[in-house]
């Protein structure tokens, strides 16, 4: 399929990406965006509008330390196409990504969508109105840097006065945020949110399951790609409608990421970031009389002293001594997707196979059943 009126431009292709790909342009690769994702493989957009599917080399498998290091939507890539199949040889540094916690059990991260500008949170003002969920995607955003935007969907369905109050605790929540209140029944979403629909520009659509990002969509698209439907939020059980993450290009310049409804948002980290949060125990451990120490029932050591005379308090010594083990099972996942990934690489280099476990949570929690 070839998309008219594309070109590098309005697809965010910057100087930044033409020095990024320089070298691989020697090699006679070509680049492209990620657009779309399938179990096994991605769709492509070439500056021309040219759409192919592409696999993953084996080396970036065998190369990935994390799923973050594995492409994603919104990515742009080297693409070899001189074999039988497109083969993704490498990705380009991001400018952006915007990623989660991997749902379930590991901490490790996923990556939403990559080289993003603004990040739209749609929720209503009523069931879904959650300030502290609100919040978590703040921090989320934060570290990602891109824009966050709230969009506060189906106001149809509250009075003004509590719409206004919504607004406001939302407001107090965060002083970057930009915060829109509409219809995408009644209201047009393009002409609400036409400052973030620029060329070249990228913006994810993110949320509950229901909220209306597909609507949102259809709209400012002026058709229906998207399907749209009800959605029992109340129990949650509901199935979701949009299963699949796309990125689309709008007809008055930008592009828009429509993503399925996201039950657990939550931060993910890593050794360092585990640490970074216990550093003023670490500070204190300098102190312990045994090198070892392990804090428990050691003598002399300065954390339980601390603990002792409550100048530390003892939920955060739990978690200090938890910190370890966190570490150590973060380690132990990587490293088990890392086995995972030779596995099936041997087999075929077209099987995009994350950490089983991750998975399989992460169809679940994209299926709505989580
Ligand atoms: N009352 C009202 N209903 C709306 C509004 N916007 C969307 N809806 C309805 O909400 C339902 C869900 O909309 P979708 O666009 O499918 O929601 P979604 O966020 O894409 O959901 P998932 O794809 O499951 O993540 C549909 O029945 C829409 O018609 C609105 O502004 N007001
Ligand atoms: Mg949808
Ligand atoms: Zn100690």
């Amino acid at each position: 399929m070839i998309i008219s009126g594309v070109n590098a431009q309005s697809l965010g292709w910057t100087e930044e990406f033409e020095a990024a790909f320089a070298p691989y342009a020697k090699k006679g690769f070509v680049s492209a965006r990620l657009i779309r994702e399938t179990k096994i493989n991605f769709t492509a957009l070439k500056h021309d509008g040219t759409e192919f599917d592409a696999f993953v080399t084996g080396k970036l498998w065998h190369d990935a330390e994390s799923d973050a290091d594995l492409p994603a939507v919104g990515d742009w890539v080297a693409i070899d196409l001189k074999g039988e199949d497109p083969v993704i040889q490498a990705i380009l540094p991001r400018h952006s990504r915007f990623s989660r916690k991997m749902p379930g059990k590991s901490s490790d991260e996923h990556v939403i969508c990559a080289n993003v500008h603004y990040v739209m949170v749609v929720t209503d003002p009523l069931a879904d109105f959650n300030l502290r969920r609100l919040e978590r995607y703040f921090m989320l955003i934060e570290k990602t840097g891109c824009q966050p935007v709230v969009v506060i969907n189906k106001r149809d369905l509250v009075t003004e006065e509590e719409l206004k109050e919504r607004i406001e605790e939302v407001q107090a929540l965060s002083k970057v945020v930009q915060i829109h209140a509409m219809s995408a029944l009644n209201d047009d979403p393009l002409e609400v949110l036409k400052d973030y629909f620029q060329i070249g520009k990228t913006v994810a659509l993110v949320g509950s399951s229901g909220m209306g990002k597909s609507t949102i969509l259809n709209r400012v698209l002026r058709q229906e790609i998207m399907d749209t439907g009800d959605v029992n939020d109340f129990t949650g059980k509901g199935r979701h409608t949009t299963t699949a993450r796309e990125l689309v290009l709008l007809p008055e310049g930008g592009l828009l990421v429509d993503n399925p409804g996201m039950r657990e948002i939550q931060m993910w980290t890593d050794e360092k970031t585990l640490r970074e949060g216990f550093a003023d125990i670490e500070a204190l451990s300098q102190a312990c009389k045994y090198h070892d120490c392990k804090h428990q029932s050691d003598k002399g050591c300065a954390i339980r002293e601390a603990v002792q005379s409550g100048e530390l308090d003892d939920e955060r010594y739990e978690g200090y001594l938890k910190l370890e083990e966190e570490v150590q099972e973060l380690k132990r996942r990587r490293k088990k997707r890392k086995m995972i990934t030779e596995r099936w690489g041997k087999r075929t280099n077209r099987v995009k196979a994350r950490n089983l476990d991750d998975r399989i949570q992460l169809e679940k929690d994209e299926r709505g059943e989580l």
